[in-house]
């Protein structure tokens, strides 16, 4: 790295270069005291030993976690060809029409993204999925896709797992050559939360695609074409992937009180989607609201409006949704989006190996090793118990969700979201406010990030014990939070239907709002120069990926940053030792790298010093180290 920092250096390489570089350049000779790899670890479990892995708010010491059981499956067989391969083969346009015209139902697996997002606050470890993930392709390679990335797990990725989701991917793919893999996108929203410039979306599709990505489910929080038109064509411009234009669904198109959200509408949605370039329909049913007898008329009129194949995606949070699967399913939709198991039901999505079951003897089946689906399924039981301080809670279906209409992927990050403010005895109160906030706004289309806006909005008047009536009462003297702010100014985009008047004028006070895309008030990214100013920062070692990161989450990727400098790959640690640490006594092997593994032993901790510090006794492959930690607990 040295050696090619300065025979990387322009001044070198241009020939310039003189007895005096040397000299001119001190920059280039400061060493920084690098930490080895396993004192790096050691660093971070003592840390967590210590004062406890902040993400963790509550540690229950009598807690008995069950060892997942990585062993037992069969990897020494061949991938058999699959959903990948044949995209390979076809292109993605010839693929399309090869999935519309399969007659037997396909399967898109949510585990690895969707499910934990919904269930565990998204907080699934790439450890846990790397462990598995080549048992999987090699067990059920008629998996239509898996979705593996996207949506919140970006952010939560380097905000709270200190990984990097670029890498997270990259593995994947490795271990899963043969069937497509798939993201979830947010338009012009990216994996954030805001529009960002459309040259970096651009650029982050691409590498994306390059990566591993296959399919990109695009979508938008307010079902607002400009933001995914030119996502569309993003994926079609600059990748050999598949454009899943996305109709996210709410209201209930049978009830003839509702008009906003009526068939006709999303028929409309359908046909713009398809005119834009998608190669697949997405019907996602964010909250889980499209009930079965809806499933059917929505589905058959989607099939005989649009020619491209469609896929379902819902929530299971009423208990109810594998009714609708099964309507949709007789009518014709051509991907339905399942969980395993252990990792399935509730604000997550229906049971992948209860469907099948479901369709068995039926001429829409598709073939699954019913024994293997369970066997993966046990695996996920086990290790989702290390997970628990982020389970949200809900012990049963609920049929409150037709009312407040809170995206399954939302609330089981609203509900932590409430408790840290002091609210969590007021749970009934909130989902009711947001109900009613979603009034207030004009009945909105709620997903990520509008979704944030109108759950930002009911916190705040909950804790600051105000009403919607309130709000339009003495709305003037009111400041509100920001994204609500920014919502009502037009930086998410345009509402179907528009803003309400008056409630904007509230909100806005002086400020005025704009009603073309957001992007458009946005400079590009100048790429040759950001990204060098970025290297100039963070280091030559870092990669593009890093930069595309930092431009989406410029403070959220500098923590991380500094986490890895400090402790070094984390992605690395077994999950138990994460999030808990070693048990006195304690010996773990934890493998650093490819072929190299370290073997650790906790031995005692000393007491806290009068500067604070504490030593952690511990041996590493047999000698002893010990390592000072500030206590902060
Ligand atoms: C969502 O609403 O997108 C699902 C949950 C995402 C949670 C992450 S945690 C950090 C960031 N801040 C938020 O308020 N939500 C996201
Ligand atoms: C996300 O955008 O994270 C979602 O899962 C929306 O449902
Ligand atoms: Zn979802």
């Amino acid at each position: 790295q040295f050696l090619q920092n300065i025979i990387g250096h322009p001044e070198f390489i241009s020939g310039d270069s003189t007895v005096d570089f040397v000299k001119s350049h001190p920059e280039l000779f400061v060493f920084k005291q690098r930490k080895d790899r396993a004192t790096k670890m050691l660093t971070y479990l003592a840390d967590v030993m210590v004062n406890g892995n902040p993400d963790v708010k509550q540690v229950d010491h009598d807690k008995v976690l069950r060892k997942p059981d990585f062993h037992s499956f069969n990897t020494s067989k061949p991938y058999e060809k699959g959903t990948k391969d044949l995209l390979t083969e076809l292109g993605p346009e010839e693929f399309s029409k090869w999935l519309r015209k399969d007659p037997h139902i396909h399967y898109t697996d949510t585990t690895f993204r969707d499910a934990h997002q919904s269930l565990l606050a998204t907080r699934m470890r790439s450890f846990d999925m790397l462990k598995i993930a080549e048992a999987y392709a090699k067990d059920h390679p008629q998996t239509f896709s898996m979705e593996v990335w996207g949506g919140a797990t970006f952010d939560v990725c380097l905000r709270f797992l200190h990984e990097d989701p670029w890498d997270r991917l990259a593995q994947i793919r490795k271990c899963v050559p043969n069937i497509l893999l798939q993201m979830l996108i947010r338009g012009s929203n990216g994996v954030g939360y805001k529009a960002y410039p459309d040259n970096l979306i651009e650029s982050f599709v691409e590498k994306s695609w390059e990566t591993g990505v296959d399919i990109f489910r695009i979508f938008d929080s307010l079902n607002w074409m400009k933001s995914m038109e030119p996502c569309i064509n993003f994926v079609r411009k600059r990748t050999q992937g598949l454009a899943e234009g996305t109709i996210c669904y709410t209201g209930d198109i049978l009830n003839p009180k509702k008009t906003k959200y009526n068939l006709e509408y999303y028929l409309q949605l359908a046909r713009q989607l398809e005119d834009a370039g998608a190669h697949i329909l997405a019907v996602k049913d964010m909250a889980g609201l499209l009930k079965p007898y809806a499933a059917s008329e929505l589905i058959t009129a989607l099939r005989d409006t649009v020619k491209i194949p469609i896929h379902l995606h819902t929530h299971d949070t009423s208990s109810v949704q594998s009714a609708t699967y099964l309507k949709a399913i007789e009518a014709g939709v051509d991907v339905v989006d399942v969980a395993l198991g252990s990792m399935s039901g509730l604000t997550s999505q229906p049971n992948f190996n209860s469907i099948v079951e479901m369709m068995r003897f039926q001429e829409r089946h598709r073939e699954f090793d019913q024994k293997s689906l369970n066997q993966h399924s046990n695996y996920w039981e086990t290790v989702r118990e290390y997970y628990y301080p982020f389970e949200s809670g809900l012990k049963a279906g609920t049929a409150e969700v037709y009312r407040h209409e809170i995206p399954g992927g939302q609330y089981s990050n609203l509900r932590p979201q409430a408790n840290a403010l002091g609210l969590g005895d007021k749970w009934q109160e909130i989902k009711e406010t947001y109900a009613e906030v979603n009034q207030l706004f004009g009945d909105v289309v709620k997903v990520t990030p509008s979704s944030k806006v109108v759950g930002d909005m009911a916190l705040y008047l909950v804790s600051n014990g105000l009403t919607t009536v309130d709000v339009l009462d003495r709305g003037a003297q009111i400041s509100f939070p920001e994204s609500v702010q920014s919502f009502f100014k037009g930086e998410l985009g345009q509402p179907v239907g528009g803003f309400p008047k008056k409630l904007q004028d509230i909100i806005l006070k002086e400020d005025k709002p704009f009603s073309d895309r957001p992007n458009e008030h946005l400079e590009p990214v100048d790429f040759e120069k950001e990204f060098a100013a970025f290297q100039e920062k963070f280091g030559k070692e870092t990669r593009f990926t890093d930069f595309l990161s930092y431009q989406l989450y410029p403070k959220v990727y500098e923590a991380y940053y500094k986490h890895l400098e400090q402790y070094g790959d984390v992605s690395k640690i077994p999950t138990r030792l994460f999030f808990y640490g070693l048990q006195p006594g304690e010996e773990a092997i934890i493998d650093i790298a490819r072929g190299k593994s370290i073997v650790v032993k906790y031995q005692s901790m000393g007491h806290v010093n009068e500067d604070g510090m504490r030593t952690v006794f511990f041996k590493l492959n047999g000698q002893s180290r010990n390592i000072d930690v500030r206590d902060r607990s």
